[in-house]
This record gives structure tokens, C-alpha cells and sequence, in this order.
């Protein structure tokens, strides 16, 4: 069975940028129903319910057709939230350092031409979805992604995404994804993303 993971933080951990009521919802009530509906998706797949659910997607061509579509949105809201609960973090914000600020600095020429990438992309993503920086082949990408399809889909690791769903910011931003989108860089826990970026090298 997956279980929804606890949020590392208080609800209010990350006013004023984004608010107790949005987190409080997201968490309990988005994230859990993608639990709920993914075990539920499971049921009936005992060989299924034994794989990470890392593996589960990037091997969602294998899932039976008749579930495919369930796990590719509750299992990627799944894996997709718990990432955004963990490189998101109180008294975040600033630049990465060492090996990933090196790799952004490579890939995007520097850090200000890849926050513009990763805004721009997330701003322009035509209804739900998420802005990613992923990481493929040992390089850095930015890519946006429909509905809750994972960048592991692709065979590329996720490092840090931003949820442009209107449930992530519409209480405290309305239709102002980009007001939302500037205040969520002063979330990011910078370390976090840095060990993703770690094990994604190997
Ligand atoms: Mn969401």
C-alpha cells in the first residue's frame, strides 16, 4: 500500500509566500486522494503493488491498459507531491551551491537565464501541470508536463517541479500564476535539490 508521506513542516511553514489553507488542502485533501485512488488502481495487481512506485512509472508502458491511465495520474500526483513537499522548505529561497550550481551554470549559462527558463515555462503551461528541472543523461533540462504526468515517464529524474495546478495557488493568488510563481522561489530548499541532483549522477 502507499501511504501519503507527513509534510516535513507546519502547515504555515511557508507564509507568507504560500499559505496554511492552500497546504493544509493540497496535502490532505489533493495529495491523499491521489493515494487513495492509486492503491485503488492496485487493488487487483498484487505483482504492481510490489514495485516502487519510482518503478512504477518509469516502466508505466508495462502497467495493463486498463489501469494505465489511473497510475499514470494518481501515481505521478503521488510521486510528484512528495517531491514538492521536500524541495519546498521554511527559510528557503537563495541559489544552489557546489556540483548542481556548477551543472545550472553549464546547462542555462547562469542562475538568472534558468529561473527565467523554469518561470517562463511554468507561466506558459496551458491549464494543469508542472514546470520541471530534470536531469537525463547526466544533463540538466527544464520541461513543462500536462496534468500529473512524471518526468520519470521519460526516463529523466525529476529534481525540482513546481505545481501550476490551479489548487496550488488560487486561494491566495487567484488567476495570478505569476505572482505565485515569483513568491515560490523563496521557497525552495536548495539542499534538497542538490542530493537529488547527487543520486541522479549515481
Ligand atoms: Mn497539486
Amino acid at each position: 500500500m502507499h501511504e501519503l508521506p507527513q509534510l516535513p513542516y507546519a502547515f504555515d511553514a511557508l507564509e507568507p509566500h504560500i499559505d496554511a489553507q492552500t497546504m493544509q488542502i493540497h496535502h490532505d485533501k489533493h495529495h491523499a486522494t491521489y493515494v487513495t485512488k492509486l492503491n485503488d488502481a492496485l487493488k487487483d495487481q498484487p505483482d504492481l503493488q510490489k514495485k516502487s512506485l519510482e518503478d512504477l512509472l518509469r516502466g508505466i508502458n508495462e502497467v495493463p491498459e486498463t489501469i494505465r491511465t489511473a497510475v499514470k495520474n494518481h501515481g505521478g500526483g503521488h510521486h510528484n507531491h512528495s517531491l514538492f513537499w521536500q524541495v519546498m522548505g521554511p527559510n528557503g529561497g537563495g541559489t544552489p551551491s557546489g556540483p548542481l550550481s556548477d551543472a545550472i551554470f553549464q546547462a542555462f549559462g547562469d542562475f538568472r537565464a534558468f529561473k527565467e527558463k523554469l518561470t517562463n515555462t511554468a507561466t506558459n503551461l496551458f491549464g494543469s501541470g508542472w514546470g520541471w528541472l530534470v536531469a537525463r543523461d547526466g544533463k540538466l533540462d527544464v520541461i513543462g508536463k500536462p496534468n500529473q504526468d512524471s518526468p520519470l515517464m521519460d526516463g529523466a529524474t525529476p529534481l525540482l517541479g513546481v505545481d501550476v495546478w490551479e489548487h496550488a495557488y488560487y486561494l491566495k493568488y487567484q488567476n495570478r500564476r505569476p505572482d505565485y510563481l515569483s513568491a515560490w522561489w523563496n521557497t525552495i530548499n536548495w539542499k534538497d535539490v542538490e542530493q537529488r541532483f547527487q543520486r541522479a549522477r549515481g
